[in-house]
């Protein structure tokens, strides 16, 4: 369908393993409102949210994590981490009794930042199925 098409094409990037901007948000050259921050992992606030909690969670170091479809043994404890560090974000934004926990992989889940991150989505009643 059309219109559909032409929101995943203005969405959706394809990886070319450069970097993103969200090394600046780490290094903190560009400001983002921080949820939750410990040596590995990094959560802030999404800039277009789609529900009243939408927060993004990243590794800080992203070593070859542009996406999850390129995660490898050494990722595992990251990957763990990450999943932990959601559930934080959750409970500090009230909404540990609903929420959702997304990950975008590629052009055809308009995956359009390639540094592997989580969405962690809540404060509304969420749908299902997702689009
Ligand atoms: P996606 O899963 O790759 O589609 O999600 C990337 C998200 O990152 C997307 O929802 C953007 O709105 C969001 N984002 C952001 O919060 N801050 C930024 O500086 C940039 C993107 I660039």
């Amino acid at each position: 369908h059309n219109e559909e098409a032409a929101a995943k094409s203005a969405a959706a990037v394809a990886d070319t393993g450069a970097p993103t901007i969200f090394d600046k948000i780490i290094a903190k050259e560009i400001p983002s409102d921080i949820v939750y921050e410990d040596e590995n992992v990094l959560a802030f606030r999404e800039i277009n949210p789609q529900a009243p909690v939408h927060v993004l969670v990243i590794p800080k170091l992203r070593d070859g994590l542009t996406m999850l479809g390129n995660a490898e043994p050494r990722h595992v404890d990251v990957l763990g981490q990450l999943l932990h560090a959601s559930k934080i974000v959750a409970e500090k934004e009230g909404i540990l009794d609903g929420f959702r926990v997304v990950i975008n992989n590629g052009v055809e889940a308009c995956q359009s930042v390639y540094h592997l991150h989580l969405h962690v989505l809540g404060g509304r009643q969420l749908k299902w199925p997702p689009g």
